[in-house]
């Protein structure tokens, strides 16, 4: 391809390239000065946590550590231009669709609470307290609590999330879709099934103590940046890191560290990967699969042999139950569909395995490449109940890892943001509120987006995220969004959720966490939980975007307070005035939280204790549990049209630029595309058999037999080191091709790593361009 805008990209991940862009993004926003002082005391005490990744540090690491994405999700808070009256008086709302989402977050900080007027079709300024009474109007005019959807998305604050939990349950549903279920659900079920706790149970000194690390399913040179650090350190000395990824990423296969600068300068490159494996979409299960059963025959030659043991007997025994259906359904499936399904051969898995029995101790960490699956709880039991033949959970250096993703969904679950409440929870609110828990179940994301497409749901509120371009099916999402009587959301930054509109619309502009939350005359700081489970605070430090701005906590307070009246079980403004008061409630319901206030003076915060990690099962059995699923078989879906194969099977991903559904900017440097996102990388095999050529522009059409035409239109062929037969393009331009009703067994997660298509010559100009700013 002779165009400049695909280019190969040579270096290693890290390094120059991204102190580039860093300062590129520094130089393009208005205040360097005032970004860099922000960004020095991210994650120390005292500083605002970062509002990029999930991924944690070292507790007793005095070093300020970060990276090219935490530079730029800070950097891009503090936008000194502002979205506000004049803005809006500007443009209808109409004419705001026909800009690209990049163009919308780039206009600047949402500064003023706003209401959209339908018959100027735009949104006008409103007061706050205008917008907490038309919540409360149309909430209490609903038939019932459950005709309204309360999204949350992973940025929102333990502090935060506590009360609109507390607020919604008062109000009277559990309707609690969350980015979670887009995101990690999968490996919360599977988990909570296996070994009794529903997150990952390493620290972050268990890197420095493995032997092995197996990453799969996840691109951390761009979205865990600084997993990269431990990956590289565990290389140096002498540990194995072994990476399962269809597509080649650059941060794992070479990573050099911007803080190192000595080795830039020699540009000494440290190789992370001493094995990279690259399966079929979906093909994980099949892979662990093919390593258990190496794992059984050598068992079974040690055992003639008289040598050592493969499996850990003792742990077997005293902690686990189900190895025999297990090891039975092991030997029942073949060679053949084991490399059928993995997309690997059996020499590629024998060497898989052998580099896992050779550790002793080994860390298995996944993400969206695992969890976004129709079969992803089974691909995950399948890792845990590799982990436990070898007694590898529960032990220094050993364990599971799902790494989140949004620095605080992790802990928005823990505060009870969950459509499937434990009974616990329920009980221990019932007992300290003492008001009537609801005990229904609630929404999901793909039930709630299914009930306001149905009118069943009449009120969608979204503390945070942009849910209208997260989710899947995109057109009939925003379809079913707009017969809602009221959307709303509580946002930084303009984005397209705004502008798909219920009856009633409303934008709350709120502060992010690097800015200054001063309460009663107070700086006041709020919790999150990283990956690791460590729960610590974050005191913003930069004045507010706006004078007008408010914090997630006294929103959520506003609104309630308006809604619930007298019926209110706390004083919500007692509450706000001081966030220990929220802190000592959360020690009071949640289990693990006990001195909350105290405990979070001890630098680096504290550690959640998690029961798995002491091999302590909180299952029915009180054991760790072999799950003895069969292979999936055939992956594609039954609903494909009768008599048709796909073109190509599809996986939608994050690029270098962007932050979710957040565009920071059109480059995606590692993969070598610049100043375009509508693109689809396939393999040349694939390209020249369907009849195009590299840089081609062609339609991708979804094969669902549900008579919806699901089609993404002008995407640019990009000839991509891919295995043959699959297809990437980028989240969130693809989402219209996932159906709704594609979604993981069990977890409800959007299939948005596996979706079948068909493609065709694109109709000229059928798109709308992406502007730049
Ligand atoms: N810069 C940046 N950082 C982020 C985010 C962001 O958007 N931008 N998002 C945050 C969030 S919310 C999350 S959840 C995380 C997401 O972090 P990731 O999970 O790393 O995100 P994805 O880009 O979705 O990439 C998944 C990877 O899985 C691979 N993959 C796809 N299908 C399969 C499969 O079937 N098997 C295997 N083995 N691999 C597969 C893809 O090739 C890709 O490399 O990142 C967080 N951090
Ligand atoms: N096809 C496809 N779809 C996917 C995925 C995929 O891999 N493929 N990934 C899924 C995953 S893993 C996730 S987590 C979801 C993400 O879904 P969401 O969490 O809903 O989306 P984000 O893009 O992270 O939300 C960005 C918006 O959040 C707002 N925001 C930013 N900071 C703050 C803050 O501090 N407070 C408040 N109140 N608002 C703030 C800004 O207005 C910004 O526009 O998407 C999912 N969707
Ligand atoms: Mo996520």
């Amino acid at each position: 391809m002779t165009d400049k805008s695909v280019q190969k990209y040579t270096a290693a991940a890290g390094g120059w390239g991204a102190l580039k862009s860093v300062t590129k993004s520094w130089i393009a926003s208005e205040k360097p000065l005032k970004n860099l002082r922000a960004l020095l005391k991210t994650n120390q005490d005292h500083g605002f946590d970062c509002p990029g990744c999930a991924w944690g540090e070292s507790p007793e690491n005095g070093l300020v550590k970060f990276c090219e994405n935490g530079a730029k999700a800070v950097n891009w808070e503090s936008s000194g231009r502002q979205v506000g009256p004049d803005f809006f008086a500007r443009y209808t709302v109409t004419k705001l669709l026909e800009h690209s989402d990049y163009w919308l977050e780039d206009q600047g900080r949402l500064s003023h609470p706003m209401r959209y007027d339908a018959q100027t079709d735009k949104y006008v300024e409103t007061s706050w307290e205008a917008a907490f009474a038309l919540i409360a109007k149309h909430l209490n005019q609903l038939d019932s609590p459950h005709q309204a959807e309360f999204y949350t998305s992973g940025r929102t604050s333990n502090e935060a999330a506590y009360l609109y939990q507390l607020f919604v349950r008062a109000f009277g549903t559990n309707n609690f879709p969350d980015c979670s279920n887009m995101c990690h659900e999968a490996s919360g079920h599977a988990m909570k099934q296996s070994v009794g706790v529903g997150k990952g149970t390493v620290v972050f000194h268990d890197f420095e103590k493995a032997d092995a690390i197996f990453v799969i399913g996840q691109n951390p040179g761009t979205n865990h940046p600084r997993m990269l650090e431990p990956l590289r350190e565990a290389v140096e000395r002498g540990a194995q890191v072994v990476c399962f990824n269809p597509l080649k990423e650059r941060g794992l296969e070479r990573f050099q560290h911007p803080q190192h600068p000595l080795e830039m300068l020699t540009n000494g490159d440290a190789p992370t990967t001493t094995a990279y494996f690259r399966p079929a979409l979906g093909g994980d299960m099949a892979v662990m699969r093919g390593i258990a059963k190496y794992l059984l025959q050598w068992e079974r030659e040690a055992q003639q042999n008289n040598t050592p043991a493969v499996f850990d007997h003792e742990f077997i025994t005293t902690h686990t139950s189900g190895v025999d259906d297990y090891l039975a359904q092991v030997d029942a499936t073949s060679w053949d569909e084991i490399v059928e399904q993995s997309g690997l051969s059996q020499d590629d898995i024998q060497l898989a395995a052998t580099m896992y029995r050779k550790a002793e101790r080994v860390i298995m960490c996944w993400a969206m490449g695992v969890t976004q699956h129709k079969h992803s709880v089974a691909i995950i039991q399948e890792i845990i109940n590799v982990q436990l033949l070898r007694g590898n959970v529960g032990k220094p250096g050993a364990g599971l890892s799902p790494v989140r993703g949004h620095s605080n969904v992790q802990g928005d679950r823990t505060m009870g943001i969950d459509e499937k409440p434990p009974e616990w929870l329920l009980d221990a609110l019932d007992k300290r509120f003492n008001f009537n828990v609801p005990r229904e179940p609630g929404h999901n994301v793909v039930q709630a987006i299914q009930a306001m497409e149905q009118g069943q749901a009449k009120v969608f509120i979204g503390m945070g995220g942009n849910f209208a371009q997260a989710t899947p099916d995109t057109p009939r999402t925003h379809e079913a969004l707009k017969q809602c009587e009221l959307t709303v959301h509580v946002s930084t930054k303009l984005n397209r959720s705004h502008l798909i509109t219920g009856k009633d619309a409303l934008i709350l502009p709120c502060l992010g966490r690097t800015e200054a939350d001063i309460q009663n005359g107070k700086p006041q700081g709020v919790t999150v939980e990283d990956t690791f489970s460590m729960v610590h605070i974050s005191y913003g430090q930069l004045p507010p975007g706006s004078k007008l701005l408010r914090s997630e906590p006294a929103i959520v307070a506003g609104i309630a307070k308006t809604t619930l009246g007298e019926n209110s079980p706390v004083d919500w403004d007692e509450l706000i005035s001081d966030y220990g008061n929220i802190r000592d409630l959360i020690a009071d319901t949640i289990p693990g939280f006990s001195d909350f206030n105290v405990r979070l003076n001890h630098p680096g915060g504290f550690h959640l204790s998690n029961p798995a990690t002491h091999r302590n099962w909180n299952t029915a059995t009180q054991k760790a549990g072999f799950a003895a699923n069969a292979l999936p078989g055939q992956l594609l879906p039954e609903q494909l049209p009768a008599g048709v194969t796909p073109d190509l099977i599809l996986q939608t991903l994050r690029s270098h630029d962007q932050y979710n559904t957040t565009v920071y900017g059109l480059d995606d440097r590692y993969r070598g595309v610049f100043g375009q996102r509508y693109v689809v990388f396939v393999n040349q095999t694939d390209i020249s058999r369907l009849g195009f050529s590299d840089g081609d522009k062609v339609d991708m059409i979804s094969l669902w037999n549900d008579g919806r035409e699901r089609r993404a239109k002008g995407f640019t062929l990009v000839a991509y080191d891919i295995p043959e037969g699959q297809a990437a393009a980028y989240f969130p331009e693809a989402n219209g091709l996932v159906p709704l009703e594609s979604y993981g067994e069990h977890s409800y997660t959007p299939t948005s790593k596996y979706i079948a298509i068909r493609i065709e010559a694109a109709k000229a100009d059928n798109r709308i361009p992406v502007q730049q700013s």
